[in-house]
């Protein structure tokens, strides 16, 4: 028997196209397109400002990049309900700001947490989720259903899984989306809480980041199947694979899953394929570059998905060419990369996060047993 390929060739032939016939993706309009296009400039540009500012000296603490990965996040939450569920993970930053934000950015009823918010979170201050307790992705919001990550990996799918099983006893309709990378399939909690999923006809969607590392360890190390997705087919619910660098891919895959989702049929995995640009977070970068071989840090970030996605506006008539070169940030680094690379709205929306952030205190230190240990009358 050949052995399974987890090389890139491989990987892009199982990368399933259905061609453009009834996806759910021809319900977009051009306007959401560019919308689209434009949540994917503001991911990325969330990214690059992070690391200029840290550069500068005007932040502290560890960045995981979600450089390369945008489409997956922008692709995954754009077709949600504002009631819907989600819970992002280190490599999901932008996800907490992007959440419905498809109804304004700036809109304060949406679903989503607010850009300052979220720089507040980043910069530790007294206006953070967190309440400076971690610089990251340790947050959530009960209104605005975003769960709180666990932080151990796959452990939210349980979470999700409550989430899912409480909302539908209250009579709700919602789906809830947990991100997880590759390397948490490994761990057993994993298959416990999808095979209940499934058990239940729960809503639960679970995204694999599949970016080919973890930490330090390639995914032939941590799956004998160069396809998570596979393992779908024991808990008898469907196993997609999307092309990570294509968010019109991932809007689709996800779509069909929440439609299942939605109508009572119960879960599905959604296998997100794509490449992890720089080190797992940028105390690793260094050390990156040399355990991962330099070919194929580079073919993994040649398919970059602002690039991408230009290329499908050009040819189905919803970009000329000279637009498409207007802001252009698609395979430059964060060292490379200048504001004049993207639409002014977005360097605005972050400046604005960002300023607030800067300003806004740091919390009493007395505020520091808050919420480890039982306050009031018992
Ligand atoms: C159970 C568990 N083991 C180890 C860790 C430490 N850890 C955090 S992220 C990470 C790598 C995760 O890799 P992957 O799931 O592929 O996600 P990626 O970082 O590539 O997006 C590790 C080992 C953890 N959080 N939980
Ligand atoms: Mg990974």
């Amino acid at each position: 028997m050949t052995p399974p390929s987890h090389g890139a060739a491989a990987v892009q032939k199982r990368i399933e196209k259905t061609g453009d016939q009834a996806l759910p993706r021809q319900a977009l309009t051009p306007a959401d397109n560019q919308e689209l296009l434009r949540q994917l400039y503001l991911a990325r540009y969330f990214d690059v400002r992070l690391i200029k500012e840290k550069k500068r000296g005007r932040l502290r603490g560890t960045l995981y990049s979600s450089h390369n990965q945008e489409a997956i996040i922008v692709g995954s939450l754009f077709g949600l309900e504002p009631t819907d569920w989600i819970s992002p993970i280190h490599r999901d930053m932008p996800a907490f700001f992007l959440k419905d934000a498809r109804r304004g950015w700036r809109n304060p009823e949406r679903n989503g947490m607010s850009i300052e918010e979220v720089c507040s979170q980043v910069w530790c201050k007294a206006t953070s989720p967190g309440r400076a307790r971690d610089n990251w992705s340790h947050i959530g919001s009960k209104t605005k259903r975003i769960i709180h990550s666990t932080s151990m990996l796959a452990g939210t799918i349980p979470v999700a899984c409550g989430v899912a099983y409480a909302d539908r006893l209250n009579g709700g309709n919602a789906v809830v989306l947990t991100y997880n990378g590759e390397g948490s399939t490994a761990q057993g909690v994993f298959h416990e809480s999808i095979n209940f999923a499934s058990v239940h006809k729960l809503p639960v969607i679970t995204i694999v980041e599949n970016n080919q590392w973890a930490y330090g360890t390639p995914v032939e190390l941590g799956s004998p199947s160069p396809d998570i997705a596979d393992r779908a087919k024991g808990y008898n619910i469907p196993g997609l694979i999307a092309d990570g660098q294509d968010v019109l891919d991932v809007y689709d895959k996800v779509m069909a899953a929440v439609a299942r989702a939605r109508a009572g049929l119960g879960p599905s995995i959604v296998e997100c394929k794509t490449f992890r640009a720089y080190g797992h977070g940028d105390h690793d970068d260094d050390r990156a570059a040399k355990y991962r071989p330099e070919e194929e840090v580079e073919r993994g970030r040649s398919r970059d998905p602002i690039a991408v996605f230009k290329r499908w506006l050009v040819e189905h008539n919803q970009m000329s060419a000279d637009e498409a070169q207007r802001f252009s940030p698609e395979g430059l680094s964060a060292s490379e990369v200048t504001d004049d690379d993207f639409p002014p709205e977005v360097v605005q929306y972050l400046k604005e996060g960002i300023e607030f952030a800067i300003q806004a205190p740091v919390p009493p230190a007395e505020e520091g047993s808050r919420w480890v240990f039982a306050e009031g009358p018992r």
